[in-house]
């Protein structure tokens, strides 16, 4: 009866129309699976990555293990907790002749401390690795290799490079992208302020960004470790054209770094 009904209302012989729908839903599947594995291709760490890209400063390195660990932690405490459910599920279902309610337990002692102890720890231990890796990352040197201040602007950036003189700067427009060159290799101290609104200066191969706020001074450092060209983005709605509030890093060597410096004080002189 039950297969005449699905032949009925598919209108496809009986015995045809699960396996048809199950074909339709393997091939989906699996061409799903090669797009994505061909489209992600082009880098495969991406993968090991989680999503995360390539590291271009040492520092990132230590984001990009604090978020591999977070996820391996979710996925042992998810395991677990699923693992638990099904059986539970399985072991203690109900089966003949068991009465309505199950048999009811209060105040089981150990569960009480099992279930109060082990969150706790959970949370310490995500706690201890969060704050350690912070205060690594915001840790402040005596003496970086360069400073440069960053003012977020509607919709721009400013880059002042403050070892070189007061004039060697560069200020964006939503129109025309500013570029701020970095030198591989040595310690660039950022100091993040902002004009007018609260703004985020965000480099997503640095795996990490700083709010810039009005009427505060933020700072971190980091070692950029990768020559190349990178893209750099406000994180923080910060009005009309805040889509537009885009960067260019551009990591060289130190030599080309320096001259550089000379070039913008030769341009503002
Ligand atoms: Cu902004």
């Amino acid at each position: 009866m039950i297969s005449n009904d699905v032949a009925v209302r598919t209108g496809r012989p009986a015995g045809d129309a699960v396996p048809a729908r199950l074909r339709r839903a393997v091939v989906t599947g699996v061409l799903g699976a090669l797009v994505t594995v061909s489209l992600a291709g082009c880098d495969t760490g991406v993968w090991k990555r989680l999503g995360m890209p390539k590291p271009a400063t040492i520092e990132a390195k230590t984001s990009l293990s604090l978020w591999q660990g977070a996820w391996v932690a979710a996925w042992a405490v998810g395991i677990l907790v699923w693992g638990l459910i099904i059986w539970a599920i399985v072991v203690y279902r109900r089966r003949k002749g068991d009465p309505e309610l199950p048999r009811q337990i209060q105040y089981h002692l150990p569960i009480e401390i099992l279930w109060t102890i082990v969150p706790v720890i959970m949370v310490l231990t995500l706690f201890y690795f969060t704050v350690r890796d912070e205060n690594y990352l915001l840790r402040l040197h005596k003496d970086p290799y360069t400073t440069i201040n960053v003012n977020g602007i509607q919709w721009s950036w400013q880059f002042n490079y403050l070892n070189a003189g007061p004039n060697a700067s560069v200020t964006g427009t939503p129109g025309d992208i500013p570029t701020l060159v970095l030198p591989e290799g040595k310690r660039v101290r950022f100091i993040i302020t902002s004009s007018d609104v609260i703004h985020s200066f965000w480099v997503p191969v640095f795996l990490f960004k700083m709010q810039a706020i009005p009427g505060r001074v933020n700072q971190f450092e980091v070692i950029p470790d990768r020559l190349g060209t990178f893209a750099g983005r406000c994180a923080e709605l910060c009005g009309r054209d805040h889509s537009r509030m885009i960067f260019n890093v551009k990591v060289v060597t130190p030599e080309q770094f320096q001259q550089y410096l000379q070039q913008l004080n030769a341009r503002a002189a």
